[in-house]
C-alpha cells in the first residue's frame, strides 16, 4: 500500500505526547503540570495554559475512589481512571504510581502497564507500602524503602520499557521523612544511576531552606537528570521562580480537586437551606456548559450524519 510508506516513521500520539513533555523538560522555562483527578478536571486542565496533567493519587483516592491517601487504591483502579484522563487530553499525562503498589514486580509491572496505556511518564515513591500521604500532617508512622531495594526497583522498571520515549520519575521522600539533605541526596544520586529519567525531590519546607541545599549539592554532583518539584507546601513561589531555582518541572498537584471540593460545598449548603435548583444556579456551571466540554453537539452530529445523508 503505496501511502502507509513513508521516509519519516509517523510518532503514535503516545510518543508524540512523550517526546512533548521530554522537550518541554529540556526547554527554557518550566513544565507546568496541575493534578487531575477524573477525566473531566483533565479536560478542563487542557483549556488553560498548562503543559502536562499530573494524575495525582491523592486525588484519584479522595474523589474517584472517596479513600484516604494510604495505597488502598490499586494499580488497576489508577489504571482506570489514568485511561479515561489519558484518552480525553492532548497534554502529556504523568500518573503518580506512589509506590508502583507494592513490591518489586509490582512496580515493575505497574510501569508495563502504563507505559503500554500510552503515558508519558510515570512517578514512583520510596515510600513503604502502605504509604502516607506526603502532606499529612497527623501522627503517623514514615518508613521508606531501603535505598538499594528501591534503585534496583526502579533499574528495573526502566529495563521493562516498551517505548523509549516513556519516563520513569523517580520520587524522594527522605525530605518528608526526615532523613536530611544528605540523605536524600543519596537516594537521588542512586535513583538516577538506577536509569530514572528525572528525580522528584519532595519536601514541606516553606522556606525552601532544604531544597536550597539539596538543589546545591545536586548541581555541585553535576548529575543531568531534569528535577520536579511539588510546591504544594511552599506554595509562594512561582513555576519561574521554581525554574530559575533549577527545577525542570513543578507540579500543582490539588488544586483542582480542593476547587471542586468546595464549590460542591458550597451548592450542597445552599441546596440544603433552600430546597430548590434555582438557588444554585447563580454559581454553578449551566448543564449547556457541561454538554459542550464533554463535545456532546459533535458526538450527535457524527452519529447521526448518515441518517442527515
Ligand atoms: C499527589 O498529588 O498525590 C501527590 C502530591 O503525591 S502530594 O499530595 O503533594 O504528595
Ligand atoms: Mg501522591
Amino acid at each position: 500500500m503505496e501511502n502507509m510508506s513513508s521516509d519519516r516513521p509517523r510518532l503514535s500520539r503516545a510518543d508524540a505526547k512523550r517526546m512533548r513533555l521530554r522537550s518541554g523538560l529540556a526547554g527554557d522555562t518550566p513544565v507546568v503540570a496541575v493534578g487531575a483527578h477524573d477525566a473531566m478536571s483533565a479536560r478542563l486542565i487542557g483549556h488553560y495554559d498548562f503543559d502536562a496533567v499530573w494524575v495525582s493519587g491523592f486525588g484519584v483516592s479522595a474523589m474517584a475512589y472517596g479513600l484516604p491517601d494510604l495505597n488502598l487504591v490499586t494499580m488497576s483502579e489508577t489504571l482506570a481512571v489514568t485511561r479515561s484522563i489519558e484518552s480525553v487530553t492532548d497534554l502529556p499525562v504523568v500518573v503518580d504510581c506512589d509506590n508502583g503498589f507494592g513490591g518489586f514486580s509490582n512496580v515493575v509491572r505497574t510501569a508495563v502497564e502504563f507505559d503500554r496505556a500510552g503515558v508519558a511518564a510515570v512517578c514512583i515513591e520510596d515510600n513503604l507500602f502502605p504509604k502516607r500521604n506526603s502532606l499529612y500532617q497527623g501522627r503517623s508512622k514514615r518508613e521508606l524503602i531501603p535505598t538499594r531495594e528501591q534503585a534496583r526497583r526502579l533499574k528495573a522498571a526502566v529495563e521493562g520499557k516498551d517505548s523509549e520515549a516513556f519516563m520513569v520519575i523517580a520520587r524522594v521522600e527522605a525530605l518528608i521523612a526526615k532523613h536530611g539533605v544528605e540523605a536524600a541526596m543519596e537516594r537521588a544520586t542512586a535513583y538516577a544511576e538506577a536509569g530514572a529519567d528525572a528525580i522528584l525531590i519532595h519536601s514541606k519546607d516553606k522556606t525552601l531552606t532544604e531544597i536550597t541545599e539539596f538543589l546545591d549539592a545536586w548541581h555541585a554532583a553535576g548529575i543531568d537528570k531534569p528535577l520536579v518539584a511539588v510546591p504544594t507546601l511552599f506554595p509562594d513561589f512561582t513555576a519561574d521562580e521554581l525554574h530559575d531555582k533549577g527545577f525542570s518541572m513543578v507540579i500543582l498537584a490539588n488544586q483542582p480537586m480542593r476547587a471542586a471540593v468546595k464549590a460542591m460545598e458550597e451548592t450542597l449548603d445552599i441546596l440544603e437551606k433552600q430546597r430548590k435548583p434555582a438557588a444554585a444556579d447563580p454559581t454553578i456551571a449551566s448543564v449547556d456548559h457541561v454538554f459542550d466540554l464533554v463535545q456532546t453537539a459533535e458526538t450527535i452530529r457524527a452519529e447521526e450524519a448518515d441518517e442527515e445523508g
